[in-house]
């Protein structure tokens, strides 16, 4: 088991090196590379959407630190990280500590919400 991990955890490395370029991915992120490699058609400029549902820990800008539930199509576990709102707009109506349901896409090392709504 332990072998399959390494090579696993190389295979992800290796990939988030061609997708991401060199840049690290964030702290928060970095639970994310364990799980599984995101999956080739994700890569940016794809525009394959995900969806997932969770709760607004802060809000900052454009940015939106959310916990999330688990992805299935991405192999993300529930977690805490930060997106990026495509736009401010989407905010209209939502505040801090509200559920919410929301799409995003990838975009670099970035995960850029295109919609969202509350639960
Ligand atoms: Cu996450």
């Amino acid at each position: 088991m332990k072998k399959s991990f390494f090579a696993q955890a190389a295979l992800i490395f290796a990939l988030v090196s061609i997708l991401g370029g060199t840049a690290a991915l964030s702290m928060e992120h970095s639970g994310h590379g364990r799980a599984a490699a995101v999956p080739e058609q994700s890569a940016p400029g794809s525009g394959q959407v995900f969806s997932a549902a969770g709760i607004i820990e802060k809000i900052s800008g454009n940015a939106l630190t959310i916990s999330h539930g688990a992805v299935p199509a991405l192999n993300w576990p529930s977690m805490t990280m930060v997106f990026v709102l495509e736009s401010e707009d989407l905010l209209e109506g939502v505040k801090e500590g509200d559920k919410i349901s929301f799409d995003f896409r990838a975009q670099g090392n970035s995960f850029i919400i295109v919609n969202l709504e509350a639960l």
